[in-house]
């Protein structure tokens, strides 16, 4: 291995030199420990630290680094205080997750640190984000996002990377190419030879480096952040390395041919730089030994304060209340009494608008949504308003826009994220429910993010464009949902969701957009959330509902005259207003929760069971559903007007009444 350590002065060689070694003497500890049982799980980074601890010296203390399983180098270059580092292996309260999450999955803005999700590749969206904000503040910073090569093969290696490009976002990529992903070899991960080939295929500059060599690996990003924070744009650096270590310490080499692992075992980044400095005199054995003594010191003090710590005691209050960052809403009324006529869609856009004049930092990104004004028009006319900065048209990539969302929140941002139809946010999933969802709970870092989506059927759309997918999120702790039927609560709602620090899914039924006008006030406001609305007050039935069932409730209720029909709106899904849907029942006695959304497994279901669970002795009959079939939503009118729920509804309400 050859080293060169022209432009280095002494003491930065010394530097650098103590920082390698640090990761290493804490992973033999560490090894020792597992051992011994006294840690549940170790991803070794042995033979890899020179990519960590190069990066880290590289950058400024205030520019993000965003690590993954095998990046220890990163959190000590960091000075993340090592008795806090050790709790958080051990799962207790004074390290990062409180006991939440384990090893290296947390972050600390403190440090400038933002860890992995165990999922690999939506990390690297959140360097786009984090770097954008950085772009939009006009800040010369670097970003700096690390990935393996086995993670190069998700999807979201390519949407962070292509984004990046189209963006021009300075956050260098650093993909640690050690040959395996777990014990596959790269030949059956990829095809291509060298992420070298990469970077044209992106329009991204990429550069190659001897991972073991830690001057070539800190001379090299330093260089790079050097060039990126003046000219922004992102690099990838491929560093070619190996691990030395099973993929974590149960896992073992087996697979590792002995050659190869010989071969790189003579690589090894540590002795061959210890070698090269005590050859060129600027280390000597004395003060390897004192450096280590000093090192290991540290450890054992950092694991003494660590051991010396009970588990965290479980408290009921805070697992809960920690799914969110503590926010009291204050529901803001508008300023005067004048009103204008609004559609539903108008009124969404009306309420974005008013928040973008609000929030300074707010960013709006999504498909069309620049100068075309979005698919359906929302944003039409917002660029040049508000400019090609804050009203951003994206590539094809719903994750990768979803994870630059929260990017941007941690680095001081809020955002708003258009999904193309409901249905396409499937392909950001992943980002919703692992990140914006787990990420509060996990390591208090709030996801300022709200993902608006047109839902619903109705217009003959098929099964691609109709869905109403809001049970899919309603399961996952730590996102709240919002689901206005009409254009005064979508407006509100929809900036009572921006107002709150906290992730929103937004539901917006297309089918509403253009047929549902209203007199609604022109100065901003907002809605409640949480609190149930009850458009109609009656006696006999209450008919929960939300969306569009509102509107088909409303309708049997002119037609059954004879039924006192109470309906209540839910408004918002979670957290749902069972205040107002017991004290309904209670008066009624009868209950149907109707829904667009397909039977099984949907809101209704968990409705009903509450309602079961906690008012049995006030009901005079079983509670009733009605929802849309169990299939997917058909194309054909004939098919889609008989899948969706509201042509059995008469007979459904006849039934329970006579009950
Ligand atoms: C989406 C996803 N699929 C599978 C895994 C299980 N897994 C964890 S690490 C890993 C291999 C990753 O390889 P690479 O990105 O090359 O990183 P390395 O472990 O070699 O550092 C796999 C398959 C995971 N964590 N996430």
């Amino acid at each position: 291995m050859r080293f060169s350590k022209t432009g280095y002065k002494e003491e930065e060689l010394l530097h650098l030199y103590k920082e390698l070694i640090t990761p290493r003497l804490i992973e033999e500890k560490m090894l020792i420990l597992l051992r011994q049982g006294k840690i549940s799980k170790w991803f070794s980074g042995i033979g890899q630290e020179a990519i960590s601890v190069g990066a880290v010296q590289a950058l400024e203390k205030d520019e993000y680094i965003l690590p993954m399983h095998r990046n220890l180098g990163v959190f000590t270059g960091r000075k993340l205080p090592l008795n806090r580092l050790f709790a958080q292996f051990q799962g207790k309260l004074s390290g990062f997750t409180k006991g939440r999450d384990r090893s290296f999955h947390f972050g600390t803005k403190e440090h400038h640190v933002v860890g992995m999700i165990s999922h690999l590749g939506p990390q690297m969206a959140l360097a786009d984000g984090i770097a954008l904000a950085n772009t939009l503040k006009r800040e010369q910073k670097a970003t700096l996002v690390f990935t393996g090569d086995g993670a190069s093969s998700e999807g979201d290696f390519h949407e962070a990377l292509n984004v990046a490009a189209v963006w021009d976002l300075p956050v260098i990529f650093v993909i640690e190419n050690n040959g395996y992903g777990l014990s596959t070899p790269s030949h059956e991960q990829f095809r291509f030879n060298s992420f070298l080939d990469k970077g044209p295929a992106y329009g991204i500059e990429a550069v190659q480096v001897d991972g073991n060599n830690i001057l070539e690996v800190h001379r090299t990003i330093t260089k790079l952040a050097k060039e990126i924070r003046k000219n922004p744009k992102p690099v990838i650096v491929e560093a070619l390395t190996f691990r030395m270590r099973g993929h974590e310490e149960a896992s073992g080499t087996k697979y590792v041919p002995k050659e190869l692992m010989e071969h790189w075992a003579k690589k090894d980044p540590v002795e061959n730089y210890e070698q090269y400095l005590l050859k060129n005199k600027v280390l000597t054995p004395d003060r390897i030994a004192q450096y280590k003594g000093e090192i290991k010191a540290e450890i054992e003090a950092g694991l003494e304060a660590a051991y010396a710590e009970e588990l965290p005691e479980f408290n009921l209050d805070t697992e809960v209340t920690d799914l969110f960052e503590a926010y009291q809403q204050t529901v803001i009324p508008p300023a005067t009494e004048t009103k204008s006529d609004k559609r539903f869609v108008d009124a969404i856009s009306d309420g974005l608008k008013q928040s973008l004049e609000k929030y300074d930092q707010l960013v709006v990104m999504g498909q069309d949504i620049g100068d075309y004004g979005g698919v359906f028009k929302i944003t039409e006319g917002f660029l040049e308003k508000f400019g090609r900065d804050r009203i951003r048209n994206t590539p094809l990539c719903e994750s990768a826009i979803i994870g630059a969302g929260l990017g941007l929140c941690i680095n001081g941002y809020k955002a708003v994220v258009e999904m193309q139809f409901a249905d396409f946010v499937t392909c950001g999933f992943n980002q919703i429910v692992n990140n914006l969802a787990k990420i509060h709970y996990r390591w208090d870092q709030n996801a300022d993010v709200v993902v608006r989506m047109p839902t619903g059927a109705g217009v003959g759309a098929g099964p691609f464009h109709s869905q109403s997918n809001e049970a899919w999120f309603f399961h996952t702790p730590g996102l709240k949902i919002v689901y206005p039927s009409n254009p005064y609560d979508a407006k509100g709602l929809l900036n009572a969701a921006i107002e709150d620090p906290n992730p929103y899914m937004y539901f917006e039924h297309k089918a509403l957009y253009r047929s549902l006008t209203e007199a609604i006030p022109d100065d901003y406001y907002t809605v409640e959330v949480g609190k149930a609305a009850i458009p109609l007050t009656g006696d006999d039935i209450s008919v929960v509902t939300y969306g569009m069932g509102v509107h088909w409730a409303k309708a049997l209720a002119e037609e059954l005259k004879e039924i006192s029909m109470e309906i209540i709106d839910l408004r918002t899904l979670s957290p749902w207003d069972q205040e107002t849907v017991g004290e309904s029942v209670k008066k009624t006695n009868k209950v149907l929760i109707l829904h667009e959304d397909t039977l099984i497994g949907g809101i209704g279901a968990e409705i009903a069971a509450w309602i079961s669970e906690h008012l049995f002795e006030h009901l005079d009959a079983p509670v009733a559903r009605i929802a849309s079939l169990d299939t997917p939503v058909p194309f054909t009118k004939t098919l889609e007007e008989n899948f969706l729920p509201v042509k059995r509804l008469k007979d459904k309400i006849l039934e329970l009444h006579d009950y």
